[in-house]
């Protein structure tokens, strides 16, 4: 498998710790989104929306991580990132789009730039934009797991999911853009579940061969 990928890219990581849990090998093609490398010819023939990851399989395209989480699931289902019970999916996979369709969106690169290239706004404005996007997907995440009868150590049971993957990439950007997460003890303490596995922590971004 062929993985087109930047260290620091918050879609790129759930793909990368989903391939970890499964045991499955990649190979590493790096974008950097820093220096535009997304809207060069090659890439953006690959992938339309000039946007990371994009996974090759078996000589197949593969685009948006929440979609390329559940096709790893159901190719290659050992060890489950789903669980089976109907109900517990779509708990899992709801509070996974927190994350990807609701909070991460908003705070993308191409979002951050607009914000300074075309509105003109300033730092102070642009990290406020940040943080309180980011605020907002922690807050909702931990009254989630505040009510839900099966989160503990992890989202949802005792084995990580979707919704552990999707919980990491919340909290890497809240580090990152400096956000206080003590209010979200729950929250914090499904991440530290998350990163003592290796798969989880081989694939954070200071991890990677592109980091810098
Ligand atoms: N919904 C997409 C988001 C993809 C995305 O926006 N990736 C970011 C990095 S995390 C990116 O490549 N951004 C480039 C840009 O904003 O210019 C997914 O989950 O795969």
């Amino acid at each position: 498998m062929k993985l087109y990928s930047y260290y620091r890219s918050q879609a790129t990581f759930r793909v990368r710790i989903a391939l970890n849990l499964k045991g499955l090998k990649r190979e590493d093609s790096f974008v950097h989104l820093e220096h535009g490398d997304q809207y060069a010819g090659e890439y953006k023939a690959l992938n339309p929306q000039m946007v990371v990851p994009t996974l090759i399989d078996g000589g197949a395209k593969l685009f948006q991580s929440m979609a390329i989480l559940e096709y790893l699931e159901e190719k290659y289902p050992e060890p489950p990132i789903l669980p089976k019970d109907p109900l517990a999916r779509a708990w899992v996979r709801g509070f996974a789009l927190v994350n990807v369709a609701d909070s991460h969106p908003l705070i993308v690169p191409r979002v951050r730039k607009y914000f300074t290239e075309v509105l003109k706004l300033g730092e102070a404005e642009r990290l406020g934009w940040i943080r309180h996007w980011i605020r907002l997907g922690l807050e909702a995440m931990e009254t989630l797991l505040a009510e839900h009868r099966e989160s503990g150590r992890f989202c949802h049971g005792t084995a990580p999911t979707v919704a552990d993957i999707c919980l990491v990439t919340q909290v890497t950007p809240a580090q990152m853009f400096k956000v206080e997460l003590a209010p979200y003890q729950r929250a914090m303490r499904v991440y530290e579940s998350a990163m003592a596995i290796p798969a989880f922590a081989e694939a954070h971004p200071s991890k990677q061969p592109d980091a810098e």
